[in-house]
This record gives structure tokens, sequence and C-alpha cells, in this order.
């Protein structure tokens, strides 16, 4: 017989002020702005984590999983000039600027598949010569020469540019792509949705409501997508929370996010005036109040290649029940200084999962199992 009793265990809770969102979590209540607040305030990382990897584990048990994708990026030649990113290049005469032809991009489809990737997750700059049947083209073209691989691809603000670009509406935009092969879109171009951050870090770019309109009109037409917030550099905890909340009202309205990917602001090589990496804590901390506040999302993704790797592990049990995958080419975050790997073996994804005491799954893009690695 132990000699525990369990209403003791809220002396390991160190932030007493946590125990209304405690009793609201585990009576599956959906928490509010102000929790959210109170949550990111708190320092007591533990139950947040604890409670994070309860709620996580009632939704995914112990499954966890990765995904064998590559990126591309088929140019880095932008018209937006986004003060973070380190990636594009306005001009195009920059020596950095780069457009990749067909033979290059299905070249590296083609390594891809070789490597067993059934996803290739592609984002790039809004080309100032190039036209939306080229980018067209560029889905049309991977999927007739590798017809079972997933195409996830073109943020909500390549779908803005290519509307502006073509004349066609949102729908019209993504029912081509769709009809061109597109499986889902990825999530980038989230940012931060406050419109005083953004008038900041990504003047030219679309707003909140255009960002979710899209995906939103994705979904109805069948397609799933993803979400992001980028964090770490001049926002407030009050921006998160009102980011991840809007998000949540948009899968309320819809259910077609599969994943919410929380990015670590990398600080290198860019036009923003600062220089700090995001810390352990804070990666950890919005990772699980991610996981707390998006009840209606099944999946959260711990990105190792902006947390880092041992952080994307920890994250396993503080609510993420994703890693992403082997990447392949890595450019957006590295350009910007991150110090990760540029590519993952499928077998260190097994390793980090399992130390994590999770059960690692190869997932397709939309979450159906490949292989689990219940051994
Ligand atoms: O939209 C750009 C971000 C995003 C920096 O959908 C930066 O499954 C940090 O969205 N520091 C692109 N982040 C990457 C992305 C993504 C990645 C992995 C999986 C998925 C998914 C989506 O990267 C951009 C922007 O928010 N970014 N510059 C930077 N300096």
């Amino acid at each position: 017989m132990l000699n525990t009793d369990i209403s003791n265990i809220g002396m390991f809770v160190s932030d007493k002020n946590l125990f209304p969102i405690i009793d609201k979590v585990l009576n599956g209540e959906r928490l509010s702005f102000e929790d959210g607040i109170k949550l990111f305030e708190s320092n007591d990382i533990l139950t947040i984590g604890s409670l994070a990897n309860y709620v996580n584990e009632k939704k995914n048990g112990k499954y966890a999983y990765f995904v064998i994708n590559r990126q591309l990026n088929p140019t880095n030649v932008c018209v937006l000039d986004c003060k973070f990113c380190a990636f594009a290049t306005i001009d195009k005469n920059d020596p950095k600027a780069y457009e990749m032809n067909y033979e290059e991009i299905l070249s590296k489809v083609s390594y891809a598949v070789k490597e067993g990737a059934t996803e290739v997750h592609i984002v790039g700059g809004l080309h100032p010569d190039w036209k939306f049947e080229d980018y067209l083209n560029i889905v049309s073209t991977i999927k007739e020469n590798f017809p079972n691989i997933h195409i996830k691809a073109f943020t909500a603000v390549e779908i803005d540019y290519f509307s502006k670009l073509s004349g066609l509406d949102y729908g019209e935009v993504l029912q081509r792509l769709k009809d061109a092969g597109l499986g889902s879109l990825p999530g980038g171009g989230a940012e931060i949705f406050s419109s005083e951050v953004r008038r900041i870090i990504a003047p030219k770019k679309i707003g909140w409501k255009k960002y979710l309109e899209i995906h939103k009109i994705a979904h109805r037409l069948g397609l799933h997508s993803t979400t992001t917030m980028l964090y770490g550099h001049v926002e407030s905890y009050r921006d998160r929370v009102d980011h991840i909340l809007k998000i949540r009202e948009a899968q309320d309205e819809t259910g077609g996010f599969t994943c919410f990917i929380p990015l670590a602001y990398q600080p290198e090589n860019n036009d923003l005036n600062l220089r700090e990496h995001t810390t352990g804590i804070d990666d950890l901390k919005t990772i699980a109040i991610s996981r707390l506040l998006l009840d209606n999302f099944q999946h959260i993704k711990a990105y190792w290649v902006m947390v880092g790797e041992k952080i994307a592990q920890v994250g396993l049990n503080f609510g993420a029940d994703d890693i992403d995958g082997t990447v392949i080419e890595e450019k957006i975050a590295h350009f910007a200084g991150a110090k990760s790997p540029t590519q993952q073996q499928k077998e260190k994804l097994i390793r980090l999962i399992k130390e994590a005491g999770k059960i690692p799954v190869e997932r397709d893009t939309l979450y159906n199992p490949i292989r689990i690695y219940d051994k």
C-alpha cells in the first residue's frame, strides 16, 4: 500500500496562481485570454509542462510523429522585404539571389523520393517577374513526375500574391493549384497577428484577416493546412495569446488545421536589431501553452530546426507530439543563424522520440501513420 495522498500533489505546484487553470484543464474547460497571460507570466515551467503533457497524452497517447520530407525554396527573390527574414533578397541582382529551374527542382524532389520522402514542403519568395503559371507549373511538373509525393506548398502570403498576379480570387487560385496537384498549405507567413508588431517586422505582408481567410477558404475546398506563430522578437505575451486565440477561433469554424507550429525567432543577418536567440524555457513554455490553449488542435509541433534537437525532444514532454522531419535542406532558419543541422536522419528522429519516452510514428502529411516503431 502506498502512503501517498493524491491531494498532496498540489505541493509540487510552485505557482499557486495556476490552481484555477489546473482545475479547468482537468475538467476539460476551455482556457481564456487571461489564463494564457497567467501561464506566460508564470515561472512554474514544470506544472505548465505536466499539464500540457497530460492534455497531449489524452489526445495522442504516447505517440509522437515525424515525417520523411524535404523543404524546397524555388527562389529567394522577394518583393516583401520582411525585416526578420535573412533568407530573401529584394534585389534579383544581389549575389545571394537565386532562381531554380524545373530541372533543379525535379532533381531535388527525385533525391528526396529516393530517401523515402512522402512530402515536399515548398515555400519561397514573391518573385517580381514570375507569373502565377510559373508557380503553378512547379506543382504540376512535380506531380507529373512524382505522382505519389504530397505537395505541401505556398503560404497564404503567396496565395494572396498569386491572386494579385492572376486577377483570380483566392478560391480560384487555390482550386487551380489543387487541380495541378497541391496537397495542402503550409503555415508560414502568420508571424504575429498584431498589426503594430507587423508594422515593425513585416510592413508589406498581408494582415491576419487575409491570412486566416485564405486558410479557411482552402479548408472549405478540402485542403488541409498547418499554421504557425513567430515568437521571440518584439511581440508581447498579450500578442502571443491573442494570435493563438485567433487561430483557435478559425479552427472552430473549419477544423481544417492539422497542426500548430510555434517558430522560434532566429536573430542573425536580418534588419531587426535584435540579436538574442530565444531561451529554452521560453521555447518550452510557448510549446506547452500552445497545447493548453489550442484545445481544438490535434497536433502541436516542436520544430527541431528552430528550437534545436534537444529542446524539441524535451518539448515532446511539454505538450508537443510532432518534431517535423528529415527536412534535407533548410535555408530560412539557417540563413538567420539557426544552430541546428540543416537536415536530419530518420534514425536520429526515432532516437530522439524514443528517449523522450514516446512511441515514434512515421506519418504522412495528414498524420496517417505509415510505420509505428514500437519495438
Ligand atoms: O513564414 C522567417 C519564419 C517561416 C525567420 O507548415 C523565421 O509544417 C525564425 O513556416 N527566424 C517559414 N523564423 C517556415 C515555416 C514552417 C516550417 C516548418 C514547418 C512548417 C509547416 C512551416 O519561417 C516564415 C517565417 O515565419 N521565419 N525568418 C527567422 N529569422
